[in-house]
């Protein structure tokens, strides 16, 4: 974890507690400040040392917040803060991972009946305490306690988005150390599972003690649980962080036995025992001759193991990607020749979906477009929110005024090296209506419809809905469809079958949102898609160019769901979408 993201997560404490004990405006001024000190593209360590009104450079970061900064980075602590720790000393990541519990819920809560755990709050809403609350009532609590196995599951895993990161800087940490030949993640976070129990890294090193100093002096460490000479665990950024040393010659065996699944390698193996193999992390064995195969982990003769392709060779069979290893057929499709040819981040040729600072974004069009000509896209589409349920304030647009956004996509198209689409995301009411103008509508390049409201909603009320914003006439792409946010809210619960039924026979795509906190369609449903032949759309919904870093997310779960670049809109040329979003 940067620096960066260090202070920001200090400043958003900040400002849930400030928010918890009631105070106004001053929580959204600290997460303004905090959103942009991560996206900051210097190290804060740098601007810290050059004092207070250097940090205060940095957009929406007042004098106040600068100093808190500065005694963050020289102290490792900030005096404050810890005040308002001590005065409410809460579980706040927990508690308000509950829907519909915000820090304001959490303070209140503590003030009345001294909650800081979700235990607690469990505990008080069956005694129906929480209901004799001033402002609760019967309907909260219930709400409460419906959702809190929700959250406390999603306590116990972390989304990608979180873990990606922390695991790539220990990767980057590792490879400068001379004692490593190769540093790979194995486990879920390198088969891009939505959520992680964990982070599992994996050495190959002649030298075991001297990697596992190079990862205790690692600098995201925050405890350490466990050490030895060839493997070692520790706390970073909220995480358990697996490390593995293996030797060079069994680096391909480990790496396929430690990135799993489970379910994968017990299918593979029993594959093996067919042949008179046996197959762990030390490699694949011929022990046809041996009189007790289970004597020993290397026993026989050794005819695999220091690659990953190596291994699944010994069975006849081409290497899985990561992605795929679930058991959901894929050893079959191996053994078939059937294995899709995945689609790579570099098969994609644009962003489809895209905000500016017309509504909700952080980047006015120049800026974002002008970043995405950077990133080498051949198009690109403005698609800022339509007023309508569920957009906030005056974030969404009004019909004239994405009318006037067209004259303005258009000038800037003038002078850009790609192609631009105009479009908006409109909103998908309760109904199933799409609430912006069918006129207005109908003049746009590229229309997206998102439900932003109501996503309790389920069976057949919320397929329905779906079913109905695909059928209207102007729609080409349905939003983050499910409206999920993981670990925070299930999402419509639809029946994912008629979707994309429905969508095959209408000519919608159906979006893969990147954003590592949606990820929506997840990985079953894109699958669906694949096998019904709907076009799946690999969009950031960036709110600012550092979003567009999100794609990678949304690409490897694409391929989670077996997808072929062929499967996914926006691998296409610029030509094959304009005849796709005409017909
Ligand atoms: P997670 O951490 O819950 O997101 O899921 P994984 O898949 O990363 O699981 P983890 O960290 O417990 O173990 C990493 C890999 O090690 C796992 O994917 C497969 C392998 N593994 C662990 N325990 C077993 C086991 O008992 N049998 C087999 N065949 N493989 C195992
Ligand atoms: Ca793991
Ligand atoms: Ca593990
Ligand atoms: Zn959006």
């Amino acid at each position: 974890m940067s620096r960066n993201d260090e202070v920001a997560r200090r400043l958003e404490e900040f400002a849930d507690l400030l928010e918890a004990q009631g105070v106004e405006y001053k929580p959204n001024a600290y997460r303004r400040a905090a959103e942009n000190v991560r996206e900051y593209p210097e190290p804060i360590e740098a601007l810290a040392k050059a004092g207070e009104d250097a940090v205060a450079e940095i957009d929406r970061v007042g004098d106040a917040i600068a100093a808190k900064i500065v005694e963050y980075v020289q102290t490792g602590g900030i005096e404050e803060l810890d005040e308002l720790r001590e005065e409410l000393p809460v579980d706040m990541g927990a508690l308000t991972s509950v829907s519909g519990v915000g820090p304001k819920t959490v303070g209140t809560l503590y003030e009345e009946l001294s909650i800081t755990t979700l235990e607690e709050l469990e505990a008080a809403a069956e005694a129906g305490e929480i209901r004799e609350v001033k402002g609760f009532g019967a309907k909260t609590e219930e709400n409460i306690l419906d959702n809190i196995p929700f959250a406390r599951k999603s306590q116990q895993r972390s989304r990608l988005g979180n873990a990606r990161p922390v695991a790539d800087d220990l990767l980057a940490t590792l490879r400068e150390s001379s004692a490593v030949e190769t540093a790979e993640t194995a486990g879920s976070i390198r088969r891009w599972r939505e959520t992680v129990g964990d982070v599992d890294v994996l050495v190959a090193s002649a030298d075991g003690p001297a990697v596992l100093e190079a990862f205790a002096e690692w600098d995201a460490v925050d405890a350490v649980i466990e050490s030895g000479t060839s493997k070692g665990s520790v706390r970073a950024d909220g995480m358990r962080v697996d490390l593995r040393v293996v030797d060079p010659d069994e680096f391909g065996s480990a790496l396929q036995y430690f990135t799993g699944s489970k379910d994968h390698n017990v299918h593979l193996r029993n594959l093996a025992i067919d042949r008179g193999l046996k197959m762990n992390e030390y490699g694949v064995f011929d022990v046809s001759d041996v009189d007790d195969p289970d004597a020993g982990q290397r026993v026989g003769e050794r005819i695999a193991g220091e690659t990953e392709a190596e291994m699944y060779d010994a069975l006849d069979l081409p290497l899985v990607p990561p992605e795929l290893r679930e058991d959901r057929g894929e050893i079959e499709a191996a053994q078939s020749g059937d294995l899709p040819e995945l689609v790579e981040p570099d098969d994609l040729r644009g962003d489809l979906h895209t905000h500016t600072d017309w509504s909700d974004g952080r980047d006015d069009i120049e800026t974002m477009v002008a970043a995405a000509a950077e990133r080498g896209y051949d198009y690109y589409a403005v698609t800022d929110h339509a007023a309508g349920p569920g957009v906030f304030g005056n974030a969404g647009l009004s019909d004239g005024e994405i009318r006037e956004q067209a004259d303005a996509v258009a000038s800037v198209a003038e002078d850009v090296d790609l192609e631009l689409f105009h479009g908006i995301e409109a909103n998908i009411d309760s109904d199933g209506v799409v609430t912006t103008d069918d006129d207005v509508l109908a003049e746009l390049d590229l229309v997206i419809a998102s439900p932003h409201s109501a996503l309790d909603q389920t069976g057949e009320t919320a397929t329905q809905r779906l079913c109905r914003a695909i059928e209207h006439p102007h729609v080409d792409v349905i939003g983050h469809p499910t409206g999920r946010i993981i670990n925070s809210r299930p999402g419509l619960d639809v029946d994912v079958s008629r979707v994309v039924e429905a969508a095959a026979d209408h000519g919608v795509a159906l979006e893969v949102n990147a954003n590592p906190a949606r990820l929506d369609l997840a990985d079953e449903p894109i699958r669906r898609c694949v096998e019904t032949g709907v076009p799946i759309v690999v969009n950031t919904d960036a709110h600012s160019p550092g979003e567009f870093d999100y794609l990678r997310y949304g690409v490897h779960t694409a391929r989670r769901g077996w997808a072929e670049a062929a499967d996914v809109l926006n691998t296409w040329e610029g030509s094959a979408i304009r005849s796709f979003l005409e017909s």
